[in-house]
């Protein structure tokens, strides 16, 4: 690897490889695999991929072996419990990679947080598990886990577990019920605290921009709509996460007006039928391709 290019870490397969990938695709980077499948290059950004597993991504980074990193807020906490300097910043929410981890009970058992008092939990996760019980004030012994931890309960190893739960078909396979959140989790774009060089640097916030804009466009769409002049304070109220939209005169049309805005949030069928009751006509949505904020 060279020291002039930056370097990301992402994970080489699994979970998130897939849209780490199409992230930096959609921020216009084409990367080329080498014959050694653990790092791969950009072609037209000075920008080389370390491919490893997740669980090594936040040391890479807080070592400064790599300049930025994309993974699961989930690991990154764990293992930021662990690390007694800060030495990685999250940069942005990537919005893929969604969970939770949640604690799980028996399904037929009437569940409040004192039944794990003096009880055990098995999970991946100790540091996050064991931070939250220790907030909570429960004495509850935690058990480690490298995988299959939704077996726990069956194999009487633990009565209950602290596990990812996307869908909570997995829970539900096992006979078990999610009974709390312990965290919230998506993926994240995270950057080294360790100084770089401030060409590298450089680069490394231009890359930065072009993911936040990508991100920004995910959720954007470009609004156009007909109104009377009237509606318009009820009109931009309902546009989601519109700041200041463009309003224009419609021609031969008398007290009517055209309005145009970004919505920087999801606008649903639901978002139409409000705006046409608050007097909208020719609503139109439509797509962003590129955003720089
Ligand atoms: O090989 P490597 O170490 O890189 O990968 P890995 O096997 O450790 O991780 P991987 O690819 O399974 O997950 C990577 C990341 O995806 C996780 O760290 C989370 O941030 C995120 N993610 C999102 C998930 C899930 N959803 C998820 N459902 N990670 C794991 N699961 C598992 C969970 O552990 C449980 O076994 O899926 C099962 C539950 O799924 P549901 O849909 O049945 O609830
Ligand atoms: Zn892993």
């Amino acid at each position: 690897m060279q020291t002039d290019r930056l370097h990301m870490a992402i994970q080489k397969s699994g979970r998130l490889a897939d849209q780490s990938r199409d992230l930096l695709k959609s921020a216009g980077l084409k990367v080329q695999a080498t014959k050694n499948q653990l790092t791969a290059r950009a072609t037209n950004f000075p920008l080389d991929l370390m491919l490893v597993r997740d669980d090594d991504i936040p040391t890479f980074v807080a070592d400064g072996v790599c300049d930025l990193g994309i993974v699961g807020l989930n690991v990154l906490e764990e293992y930021r419990l662990g690390d007694d300097q800060d030495r990685c910043e999250i940069i942005a929410r990537l919005g893929f990679g969604r969970c939770a981890l949640k604690i799980a009970a028996p399904a037929d058992e009437e569940f409040t947080l004192d039944s794990l008092q003096g009880a055990r939990i098995a999970t991946s996760y100790p540091r996050l598990t064991r931070k939250f019980l220790d907030e909570a004030q429960i004495a509850c012994d935690v058990v480690t886990m490298q995988g299959a931890v939704e077996l726990a309960p069956r194999l009487g190893i633990a009565a209950y577990v602290c596990d990812l739960v996307s869908t909570g078909q997995t829970l539900e396979a096992n006979g078990l019920k999610p009974v709390h959140t312990v965290l919230e989790s998506e993926s994240v774009l995270v950057r080294t605290l360790k100084t770089i060089d401030p060409v590298k640097r450089l680069k490394a916030d231009a890359l930065v921009t072009r993911i936040d804009g990508v991100i920004a466009t995910a959720e954007s769409k470009y609004i156009v709509l007909n109104a009377p002049e009237s509606a318009l304070a009820d009109i931009t109220r309902i546009l989601p996460g519109a700041d200041a939209p463009t309003i224009m005169p419609l021609m031969g049309h008398q007290g009517h007006v055209a309005v145009q805005a970004v919505c920087q949030e999801s606008v649903f069928w639901e978002t139409l039928e409000e705006l046409k009751d608050a007097g909208a006509r020719d609503i139109l949505v439509m797509p962003i391709e590129k955003m720089m904020l």
